[in-house]
């Protein structure tokens, strides 16, 4: 079975392209064509990985990836994924994560391939933003607080409409904020357990964030990526939010990944603020009720908040020292 995944450098892509090599998939990554002679992300793919050439924003590119791969199974999780650049690159955002989905869903039908592939698209708790209630279920109302929300909403609603449309197999994983030792640094956990590592080494005396009262319910991405295939087995097409149920603060995760460097968990010590890490709009706080998911797909999350914080310092005191 061929499965094709946009997004195959992200954290995601990574843990995804695994998952499905484990199962015993075919698996074809998408990744920009100039970029495979510098990127070290490409290059730390599991070799199985074959690469296509294309870009979200370029449709023959996306026609010629599906081409090539002839997949049962797209995995759709490229995007300008970073909410506070979305701030400053709106329209790139925009065009990437919003349009982006519109060209690869025409790639899908110009092809006649309507029937044959079954589409999971990387929707977001960010649609919520500014929450109507708590926890948020697939039937909350969105109301996205920043150009990468909104991108995310005017994905999530074509896929909706294809799927009704044209009959075709798309399924919109509503993600709520997960983490892992892949994570990009410029997300907050990331940064914290890099940080943290650093300080822990003698490389660093502190961190500076912005709002830390900002809270997210925080799962491990290599949980998550079973929850999409587990989207893509059902008969019928559907919308599931996953997330852990856990709500936890920016301020209790820079406190357990202390804990985890074995410091003391003093952010008055540790952690200075910068105003310009803060958005413009915030998202407050998330928490996502995973019931659905639990009941259609028998899909529940596995690691523990102080397992997740755990894993990324002990993963990070490693890089760091051998970095430095
Ligand atoms: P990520 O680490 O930021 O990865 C994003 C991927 O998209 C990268 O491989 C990137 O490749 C690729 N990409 C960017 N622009 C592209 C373009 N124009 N054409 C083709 N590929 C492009 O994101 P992630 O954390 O793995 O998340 C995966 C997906 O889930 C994203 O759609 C994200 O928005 C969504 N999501 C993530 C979370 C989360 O907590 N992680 C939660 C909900 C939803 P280059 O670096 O080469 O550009
Ligand atoms: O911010 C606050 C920040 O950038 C989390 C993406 O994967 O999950 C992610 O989006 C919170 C925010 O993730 C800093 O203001 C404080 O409230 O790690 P983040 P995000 O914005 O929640 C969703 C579900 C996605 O779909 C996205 O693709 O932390 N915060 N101080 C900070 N955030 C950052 N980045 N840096 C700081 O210094």
């Amino acid at each position: 079975m061929n499965a094709l995944i946009t997004g195959v450098t992200g954290q995601d892509g990574i843990h995804l392209s695994g998952f499905l090599l484990n199962k015993g998939y075919r698996v074809f990554g998408m990744v920009n064509g100039q970029r495979q002679f510098n990127d070290h992300r490409i290059k730390n793919l599991d070799r199985r990985v074959e690469l296509v050439f294309g870009d979200l924003t370029d449709s023959v590119s996306l026609m010629n990836a599906l081409i090539e791969s002839n997949p049962t199974e797209v995995y759709n999780l490229a995007a300008q994924s970073f909410v506070g650049i979305s701030f400053t690159q709106p329209e790139l955002t925009a065009n990437v994560t919003g349009m982006g989905v519109l060209r690869l869903l025409e790639a899908i039908r110009r092809l006649g391939l309507e029937s044959q592939i079954k589409l999971y698209q990387a929707s977001s708790s960010e649609m919520f933003g500014r929450v109507r209630e708590t926890p948020q279920t697939e039937l909350t109302p969105f109301h996205p607080r920043s150009p990468y929300g909104v991108a995310k909403a005017f994905a999530h609603h074509l896929c909706v409409n294809y799927r009704e449309a044209y009959s075709m197999h798309i399924s919109c994983g509503i993600l709520f904020n997960h983490e892992g030792p892949n994570r990009g640094h410029e997300f907050v956990t990331r940064k914290i357990s890099s940080g943290v590592a650093k300080i822990a080494l003698g490389q660093s005396t502190h961190l500076t964030l912005g709002n830390l009262d900002a809270s997210r319910d925080w799962g491990y991405a290599g949980d998550y990526v079973e929850a999409m295939w587990l989207m893509q087995q059902t008969d019928l097409p559907d919308d599931f939010v996953i997330a852990t149920g856990e709500v936890h603060s920016v301020r209790e995760f820079v406190e357990q990944s202390l804990i985890a460097a074995n410091l003391e968990p003093d952010l008055d010590r540790y952690v200075k603020q910068d105003p310009k890490f803060i958005r413009p709009a915030e998202v407050d706080l998330l928490q996502g009720d995973y019931s659905k998911a639990k009941e259609k797909l028998g899909w529940a999350p596995r690691v523990t908040f102080p397992q997740l914080v755990n894993m990324m310092v002990e993963n990070d005191l490693i890089l760091e020292a051998r970095e430095n």
